[in-house]
């Protein structure tokens, strides 16, 4: 199970108490979407996709934007039952979505940069370090029910 320091945990329940989620969350998938545009192969029904600024501005991938940041309260709320918590939302991205794994590191990468990019100097060594633990766990959870 994974252990975490009162320190770590202040840091990442500070970084969502503070989170505008209506902002980050679309930019972190828009970004995911451009820089790796092999992702756009699963959001086949968000509509038009076809360059950055049809990425940018398509309000289908702005709500699934925020959607995922909500998914990812659900482990701030659960630091300690991270693998629980997704269970079944990583039953969901294998046997129904078919996401391959990967990709879960490749949005939490994105999510990192525009994380970073809000925070400035705020967004510390330790505060990095909190917080891409907490997102190693997040994308293990989410492969764990691959098989
Ligand atoms: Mg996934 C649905 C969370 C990565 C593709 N994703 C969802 C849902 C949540 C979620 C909460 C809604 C589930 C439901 O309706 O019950 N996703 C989530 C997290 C992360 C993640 C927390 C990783 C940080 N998702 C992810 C990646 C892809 C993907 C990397 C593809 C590249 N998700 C995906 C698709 C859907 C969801 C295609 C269904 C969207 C729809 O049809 O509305």
């Amino acid at each position: 199970m994974v252990e975490w320091t009162d320190k770590e945990r202040s840091i990442i329940t500070s970084i969502f108490a503070n989170l505008d989620y209506e902002d980050i969350g679309p930019k972190a998938l828009v970004r995911c979407l451009i820089v790796y545009p092999w992702t756009q192969r699963y959001f086949s029904t968000f509509g038009n996709l076809y360059n950055a600024d049809a990425i940018k501005t398509n309000p289908n991938v702005a709500a699934h934007g925020v959607k995922v940041l909500h998914g990812l309260d659900r482990a701030v709320k659960n630091l300690d039952d991270i693998k629980g918590t997704y269970a079944e939302l990583s039953v969901l991205h294998s046997e129904k979505l078919h996401v391959d794994p990967d990709n879960f590191r490749l949005l939490a990468d994105c999510l990192t940069i525009v994380i970073a990019a809000k925070l400035g100097n705020g967004f510390t060594p330790e505060t990095q370090a909190a917080w891409q633990k907490f997102l190693a766990v997040v994308v293990s959870a989410l492969g764990r029910q691959y098989h």
